[in-house]
């Protein structure tokens, strides 16, 4: 009919854009995050944008991972920025001071903390993508799991190592950058415990002079809380043991908690199709076990709602955030608790709210008080977050649900700005525009 050939258009035409945002911002080595206000690799940007990539060509999308791979620190983290130069972005890494640190491998310039671990998510896309479309393909993919298999392991290792040690079983973050969502009201209480020293170097934010509206970003205040945990860790010599005892933002994070069970899971499949080595699956299942279960434990017994846990206070944290859905990311919950968490997500506090404009997860409820449309990871909804949920709802066997994130995710972002996140009224893109995850998963999405 002549309105399904106008969808199939605009659909072609959107995908087109995608892919001319993932090449524009693409340096040869890396895409950056985007172009203007986050000109380095992000940790769990790559991921996404290598899944995208996988789309265009596969060796690229591997690529992605290796540039990110090749900043990999010996003891197996990786960190949240590769830098492309110094320029351009603050904190740099002069600033982050991370040059001395003795984990980190030689000739590359990185910060010095983490982000999720959704890295084995892409793999596992990258060779089902590769498998769907060629021979060719699926052996460039299937060999570059071989490849990265191991220092995936790794990576896993180090959190299981050095991050998974408290009583609440939750995986601990050390700064609100490393749960990928920096102002979240998750992280009201931990900041609020978080006081900058007189000793703090002064410093001028770059951020706020790349976006149209600053108040659309986190505060000064924020920042200089950010800016404080750094220099922190950097007087630790960015020793993790020595920063999880004296970080002072230390929180169990239910949603990198989540990722982690999943993602751990998801290497284990993997490496069972490409024979790794039986015991250290076995680690990674054992990982996701203990990771699940302590996602399950945080529920609220009354809401249902997943909960973080400050360290600091010794609280569990009720926010009305997406992060609180964690759990249906991994599995792990009785089926009426799980039954009742889907009821949530699909009710008129979150994707069937009357006002949104598409039915995805605002990242916080536009009922709870802490809600504000425009700003950041405190209301605008993320393209990214919901890719992620749709992505282990399909596996979970959930088709439905992943289709309809697909279809409404697609509608949000179906003005081809590619919007960093958007305003859940209007769908209007806020932060940068032309951001590479978004386009990434908005590919995906139609491929
Ligand atoms: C700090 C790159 C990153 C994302 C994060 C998002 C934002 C950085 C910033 O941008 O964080 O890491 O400067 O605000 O919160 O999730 O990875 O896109």
């Amino acid at each position: 009919t002549a309105a399904g050939n106008r969808t199939t258009h605009r659909a072609a035409s959107l995908a087109a854009r995608a892919a001319m945002v993932l090449r524009d911002n693409d340096t040869g080595t890396l895409v950056t995050a985007s172009p203007r206000l986050y000109p380095h690799m992000w940790s769990w940007d790559a991921a996404f944008i290598s899944i995208g990539l996988a789309h265009l060509d596969v060796g690229r999308a591997a690529a992605e991972l290796d540039t990110l791979l090749s900043a990999q620190w010996c003891d197996g983290m990786i960190p949240h920025i590769v830098f492309t130069g110094d320029d351009d972005y603050f904190p740099g890494p002069d600033r982050w001071g991370t040059d001395d640190a003795p984990q980190r491998p030689a000739g590359v310039r990185t910060s010095g903390i983490c982000q999720p671990p959704v890295h084995a998510i892409a793999l596992r896309r990258i060779v089902d993508t590769a498998r769907r479309t060629s021979g060719t393909d699926t052996r460039v993919a299937e060999d570059f799991a071989r490849r990265v298999w191991e220092p995936l392991h790794h990576w896993h290792r180090w959190i299981a190592r050095h991050r998974m040690s408290g009583d609440h079983g939750l995986v601990t973050i050390v700064h609100g950058w490393e749960s990928g969502m920096d102002n979240s009201p998750r992280w009201d209480v931990p900041y609020a415990g978080v006081r900058p020293g007189p000793d703090l170097p002064p410093y001028v934010r770059l951020d706020v002079l790349k976006v149209d509206d600053p108040g659309q970003r986190p505060s000064d205040d924020e920042y200089d809380r950010y800016l404080w945990l750094i220099e922190q860790m950097r007087r630790a010599d960015y020793n993790p043991d020595e920063i999880v005892e004296t970080s002072a933002f230390l929180v169990g994070d239910v949603f990198v908690t989540a990722v982690f069970a999943l993602a751990s899971e998801t290497l284990a499949d993997l490496g069972e199709e490409i024979g790794a080595p039986a015991t250290e699956i076995a680690e990674l299942r054992t990982w996701a076990e203990r990771t699940r279960a302590a996602a399950a434990r945080s529920c609220h017994p009354d809401t249902g709602m997943a909960r973080d846990f400050d360290v600091r206070t010794g609280t569990w944290l009720d926010t009305e955030s997406i992060a609180a859905f964690s759990p249906l990311l991994c599995g792990g919950l009785p089926a009426d608790t799980e039954q009742r968490l889907i009821d949530t997500l699909d009710g008129p506090s979150w994707s069937a709210h009357p006002d949104l404009l598409a039915a995805v997860p605002p990242s916080v409820s536009p009922r709870s008080e802490d809600f504000d449309p425009k700003l950041y990871w405190r209301g605008p909804q993320w393209p990214v977050v919901t890719w992620l949920f749709g992505w282990a709802f399909g596996r979970r066997g959930w088709e439905r649900h992943a289709s309809e994130f697909r279809a409404q995710g697609v509608h949000l972002a179906s003005d081809g700005s590619f919007g960093e996140y958007y305003e859940p009224f209007t769908a209007a893109p806020l932060g940068s525009a032309n951001q590479s995850w978004t386009a990434a998963v908005v590919l995906d999405w139609l491929c």
